[in-house]
């Protein structure tokens, strides 16, 4: 470990910590230690947001961090490729051979070699700090990590200004709240919390989903539209707002930009039109429609299922736009909130230094299409092939799209791959070197949140298991032996925490209370005063224009929309399971028992025209592949979508695919950012 000058609370009392996971929540943990042993992970009460309550997957975290399978040291690999057969080496003989063999390949080229990462862990210290200054020291390949949500946050940026919205808490005081594109109760637990206290408070709760989730069935209303067709409906909704003058007018005229530009749009949206595009009433928008105009304040949870198809950046401005037309925004429990990482003034730069790139423009690779990359011979315009990945908090094989490709690039014979894990998931059976990494209770970090705005520290509350070594440490020991000598490489963990937020945070606060609560105004945007450049709610984007896009958000329909062919007639979603995070505690046998076995939701309609009974086993298949898993016959299915509950691990599964095998590598309208659920399917008993 790097040296610390804090030694890390063994007993006594709880240690503060911060839940690593991605999730908008980013609670504040207590972890009890005895003996040197963590025995419970709890919520810590003094953390509003988090107020003492964990979700089921974190209540468990012991049986993730003291898991029999948890990687304990590093590994090379014996058998072939993908076999997951390894055999134990020390870390210097692992650290000696990957420098070694990355130096030969920097000597050549260095953008032969390609960092791939994304929030296994959101801390800004294990994400990318040291990894990052490695990776641009050596002038690598860089990663447009863009995986999640990046069609959202170029939405939001083109039309508030950034990554910025109502402050979730007062969610609770709104009237009227619009669940749009999430499955509250399985993602964002936190916030629905808040929810349910305003529906105690009278307030009205409606849904916004193609599958009748756990939290649509809570809902007071559910309009179960079509993957898809979300700016459609949001395009409706303005309709109506216009032609029943349920308007702001003094706001629009002030802090908004666009206006008749949009109307004029919108006039075309009659309800009839959105109701035909989005498979549901017309009498349901107009419904939601008058509540939404005639309701203060209506807030917004604006989320990330509407993103993930070729439409996504276009909805997200669309429904970006609504708060704006109505004045919402005057209330602090008014307006849309769909990401609050905007607002956290964290030194990016500081912790990665892309000054160490010193003037190299490497090329970028797009993790959406990691699948082609890896199959991408050297050409002029790609550059040279793809001769060693270096995998870190990420599960590229069981995560990212048409994994048929993923798989193929990464069974590669001549490719060098380095993973580093803590448990020996999908893509670490492809690893040539496998190194173990700690949990979030064996080192430090520092977090922001999307979904709350406060800091949070998290100290480390026990010493490594095994040989686990944390992210940071594991470049430091590779950068050394690179030879790079600046001591920017060997900064340690707690300084780089303490460089995050410099003076902005008080990080005396954080050692103590474990959060520190950003100074935001209420209702930020109660007098305009929009990020943008022209400090309004941008309907029309002058920057969209200038590329060459259209200005205005539209409906965009996907590239596999819904009945446009009769091969595969069934649009599938692949939204997470509610125990599972992305693929993480997909090994956890506490959890994994909960979940069951990998299953596919269908409507009752759709499994009787196919001879299919509930939880027959079925293949799900496209061109790009098939996936074999159980049948659900449920009404969370609508007619026509079929509900292909994610993430679970290849090996896991019942014939050695996921949802993925199915899922195609199209980007988004804006974002350059993954389509999972803008894919066509046919199902067959197997
Ligand atoms: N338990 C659990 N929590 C998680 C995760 C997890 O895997 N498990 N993942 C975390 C991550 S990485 C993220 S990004 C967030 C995501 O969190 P959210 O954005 O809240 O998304 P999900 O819960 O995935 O819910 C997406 C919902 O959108 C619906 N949906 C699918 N297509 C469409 C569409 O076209 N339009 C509309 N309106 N809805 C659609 C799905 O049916 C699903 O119910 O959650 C985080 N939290
Ligand atoms: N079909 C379909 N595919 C999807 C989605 C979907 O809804 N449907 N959702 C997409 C979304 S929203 C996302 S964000 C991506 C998520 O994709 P990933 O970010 O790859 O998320 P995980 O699958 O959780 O894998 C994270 C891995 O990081 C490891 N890890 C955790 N902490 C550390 C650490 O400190 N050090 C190291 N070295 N490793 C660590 C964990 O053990 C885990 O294996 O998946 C996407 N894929
Ligand atoms: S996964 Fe989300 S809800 Fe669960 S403990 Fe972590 S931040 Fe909280
Ligand atoms: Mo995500």
């Amino acid at each position: 470990m790097a040296a610390s000058s804090l030694p890390a609370a063994t007993a006594g009392p709880p240690v503060r910590g911060a839940c690593p996971h991605d999730c908008p929540d980013t609670c504040a943990l207590l972890t009890t230690v005895q003996d040197g042993v963590a025995v419970r992970v709890q919520g810590n009460p003094d953390h509003a947001q988090t107020a003492g309550v964990l979700c089921n997957k974190v209540s468990h975290y012991t049986e993730r961090v003291y898991h029999p399978e948890r990687l304990l040291q590093p590994m090379r690999r014996v058998g072939p490729k993908g076999s997951g057969r390894f055999e134990p080496v020390d870390w210097d003989t692992a650290l000696d051979a990957i420098a070694a063999r990355l130096q030969a390949i920097a000597a050549r080229d260095p953008q032969a070699i390609l960092p791939y990462s994304y929030a296994g862990t959101m801390g800004l210290v294990q994400g990318e700090s040291i990894a990052a200054r490695f990776f641009h020291r050596l002038g690598a390949s860089l990663l447009d990590r863009t995986i999640c949500a990046s069609a959202g946050a170029e939405a939001l940026t083109q039309t508030l200004g950034g990554k910025v919205g109502m402050k979730v808490e007062f969610f609770a005081e709104a009237k009227l709240i619009l669940v749009w594109g999430s499955n509250s109760i399985a993602s964002n637990l936190h916030f629905w919390r808040l929810a349910q206290e305003a529906k105690r408070q009278g307030a009205k709760l409606v849904c916004i989903d193609p599958r009748r989730s756990e939290t649509a069935e809570k809902c007071h209303e559910h309009l179960q539209l079509l993957p898809g067709t979300d700016a459609a409906l949001a395009l409706a909704l303005m309709h109506e707002l216009i032609v029943n003058d349920w308007l702001d007018h003094d706001y629009i005229q002030r802090h908004t930009l666009g206006f008749e530009a949009l109307r004029e749009r919108a006039l075309r949206w009659t309800p009839e039109r959105a109701a035909a595009v989005c498979g549901i009433p017309a009498q349901q928008i107009r419904d939601l429609a008058r509540d939404y105009g005639t309701t203060k304040p209506a807030a917004i949870r604006l989320n990330y299922g509407m993103q993930r198809v070729r439409g996504g950046g276009n909805a997200v401005r669309a429904v970006a736009c609504l708060p704006a037309l109505t004045g919402a925004w005057r209330h602090r429990a008014g307006g849309v909130l769909l990401s609050s990482g905007g607002f956290y003034p964290a030194d990016r730069a500081a912790l990665q230094r892309p000054d160490l790139l010193a003037g190299r423009q490497p090329r970028t690779i797009n993790m959406v299409q990691i699948g082609d990359a890896l199959l991408h011979p050297a050409s002029p315009s790609f550059g040279p092939a793809v001769e060693a990945v270096i995998v870190y908090n990420s599960n590229p094989v069981a995560v990212a799209p048409e994994s048929g490709q993923v798989v193929r690039g990464f069974a590669r014979e001549d490719l060098f791959t380095v993973v580093i894990e803590q448990f020996r998931t999908d893509t670490a059976d492809y690893a040539d070197y496998l190194l173990p990494a700690t949990t979030q209770l064996e080192h430090w970090d520092i977090h922001t949140s999307y979904g709350h705005t406060d800091v949070l520290l998290n100290r480390p509350a026990i010493a490594p298991c095994g040989e686990a070594r944390p992210n940071t440490q594991v470049f430091r020991e590779l950068a050394a032996r690179m030879g790079f000598d600046d001591p920017l490489f060997r900064e340690s963990d707690e300084s780089l925490c303490r460089l995050a937020f410099g003076a902005q945070v008080d990080f005396g606060l954080l050692l103590e209370r474990g959060f520190a609560t950003l100074d935001i105004p209420a209702a930020p945007f109660a007098e305009g005063g929009f990020p943008t450049a022209s400090g309004r709610c941008e309907f029309f984007s002058e920057r969209l224009a200038r590329q060459g896009l259209d200005g205005l958000p539209d409906h965009v329909p996907n590239y596999e929309a819904a009945g446009t062919s009769s091969r595969y007639p069934l649009a599938m979603i692949s939204p997470p399971a509610r125990n599972f995070l992305n693929s993480t505690f997909v090994n956890v046998e506490s959890l994994r028992d909960i979940e069951g076995e990998p299953v596919l939701e269908m409507h009752a309609h759709d499994a009787a025209a196919r001879g299919i009974r509930d939880a027959q086993v079925v293949r799900v298949f496209n061109d790009r592949g098939e996936y074999v898993c159980k049948a659900r016959v449920s009404p969370r299915a609508r007619p026509g979508v079929v509900n292909g509950l994610g993430i679970w691990w290849r090996k896991l599964g019942l014939a050695g695919t996921n949802v993925n095998q199915l899922t195609s590598q199209k980007l988004t309208d804006l974002g350059r950012a993954p389509v999972f659920y803008d894919c066509l399917v046919e199902v067959q008993p197997a």
